[in-house]
């Protein structure tokens, strides 16, 4: 077999969001995001938006992993394994509190002077995404979130103080975390477009109504769009990218009826946002999708200049697991990141039920670069899984290597067909918060947190088996897995 090697400039790192990792969620000024009101969720009581500070609103983001005091030793974790890049969240609420301030939060600016310069430190490029799943809470109750146009310019005002900011820090900005979840997911209506139906009890509805969705969505386009113009504009060093989560779907049966249902699931989950990020239009399919959804959405003068403008200089993904999709009944049903569909019975699955599918990452790489053509980079990755720390403290995940080892073999694979895979950067390289349950010991890392689902725990940091391994595959650039 050909040996493949990796591009010698490969960005090999790690992942993070901020409302899942940061903590310090009322420290220095910072404002409630709507992260902050979530509650920690378990399989009786279900994940959910609350009005108010709940007791159990214990995750995510009110400590977290503690990164907002612990960034140094956690940074420096990263360049003991060799990182290259490290894709972390800012969060709007350090910088303004409520989204509407006139001028930022200088101490809020400050913490992230101080992540880059310790990136810096270390030889480490960060990767900044400008929203991943949160936004002001202020900004829901006043404007139900992205349903409001006039999230547009306040956004656009966030990214022009952090650009301006981090200019000589940071070159490589995505502007919002899965953007495909707002319409796909109802969390993620909630976490990533701020928009709510209404209130009953203590929780937050989502709302049902796709137009509600579409139409904020449409304010993230411009707004993601207006960004990168600006960014284009005035710092041309930057390389603006989008976010998708990307959902590979396969036929079930070879039925074409199969067929053209999982052609249509991979246009609504995953290619129509990307293509009007990628592209600068909507899709010539939307028209008839939203046609038969009933979905009516204002867009207003100007905005398809906007969009056509706005396109992103690269393409980045997360990438879990896949499912088959089929409109015959009796099918096995399996789980998924994003809603699930029928279970594949050549694949195995997680403790979570979403199924392990490395063969459907160099299908997705290729999918994706066949479609436009631009540099692509994994930005999410990895196995959710609960870890045993044994009485020496050692952690043997070696489940985890096994994951991630087969999937860096299927990229090798994607470059060999001659993707332009430019990086990868697994998800949660330090355990985190799990965003869908609201649990620590769903845990992703190489480096284990000391934290129970209970909120009790030390915080210290032990490095797993999975640490010394990916340390070594960074060395050796991807050569010895
Ligand atoms: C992605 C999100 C992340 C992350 C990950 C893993 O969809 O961008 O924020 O958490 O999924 O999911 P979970 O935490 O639910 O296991």
């Amino acid at each position: 077999m050909a040996v493949i090697r990796m591009p010698e400039n490969f960005l090999w790192g790690g992942a993070v969001a901020a409302n899942q990792f940061e903590g310090g969620w009322k420290e220095d000024g910072k404002g409630p995001s709507i992260a902050d009101m979530c509650t920690s969720g378990s399989p009786e009581h279900p994940k959910l938006i609350t009005r108010t500070i709940r007791s159990d609103c214990l995750y995510p983001s009110h400590e977290a992993s503690d990164f907002y005091h612990r960034y140094e030793e956690d940074i420096a974790l990263m360049g003991e394994m060799g990182f290259k890049v490290f894709r972390l969240s800012i969060n709007w609420t350090r910088i303004f509190p409520t989204g509407m301030e006139k001028e930022p939060n200088e101490k809020g600016l400050e913490f992230y002077d101080r992540v880059f310069a310790c990136c810096r430190q270390h030889g480490i490029e960060p990767l900044v995404t400008i929203s991943h799943y949160e936004m002001p809470y202020a900004l829901v109750e006043k404007y139900n979130g992205w349903h409001s146009r006039e999230v547009i310019d306040l956004f656009l005002n966030y990214c022009k103080v952090l650009f301006e900011r981090y200019k000589d820090d940071v070159k490589y900005w995505l502007t919002f975390n899965e953007i495909n979840a707002g319409t796909n997911h109802v969390l993620g209506a909630m976490i990533s477009l701020g928009t709510v139906q209404g209130y009953e009890g203590a929780g937050i509805q989502a709302p049902s109504d796709l137009t509600v969705r579409y139409q904020a969505l449409h304010h993230q386009f411009v707004a993601s769009a207006k960004a990168v113009i600006y960014a284009h504009e005035n710092y041309p060093q930057f390389r603006m990218g989008n976010m998708i989560c990307f959902l590979t779907r396969y036929p079930f049966t070879c039925d074409p009826e199969d067929v053209l249902a999982c052609q249509a699931e991979m246009r609504r989950l995953n290619w129509f946002c990307s293509d009007v990020m990628c592209r600068g239009e909507y899709p010539f399919y939307a028209k008839r999708f939203f046609e038969e959804k009933g979905i009516v959405i204002k867009q207003e003068q100007g905005d398809t200049e906007i969009l056509k403008k706005g396109t992103v200089d690269f393409y980045t993904h997360s990438f879990y697991q896949t499912n088959c999709i089929t409109t015959h009944s009796g099918a096995e049903t399996s789980a998924g990141n994003m809603g699930g569909g029928a279970k594949n019975p050549y694949l195995e699955s997680s403790e979570w039920g979403w199924q392990i599918d490395a063969k459907g990452l160099r299908y997705a790489l290729n999918e994706i670069y066949e479609r436009y053509h631009m540099p692509v980079m994994v930005v999410e990755n990895g196995l959710g899984a609960r870890d045993t720390v044994e009485l020496d403290g050692s952690i043997h995940d070696l489940y985890r290597i096994n994951y991630l080892r087969r999937h860096i073999e299927e990229m090798k694979e994607a470059l060999h067909d001659g993707v332009d895979l430019i990086g990868y950067t697994p998800w949660g390289c330090i355990d985190l918060v799990s965003a869908s349950t609201g649990e620590m010991s769903k845990r992703y890392g190489f480096v284990y947190v000391d934290k129970n689902d209970d909120g009790t725990g030390t915080l210290n940091r032990i490095r797993k088996d999975s640490f010394y391994w990916y340390q070594k595959v960074i060395r050796t650039n991807g050569e010895d897995l």
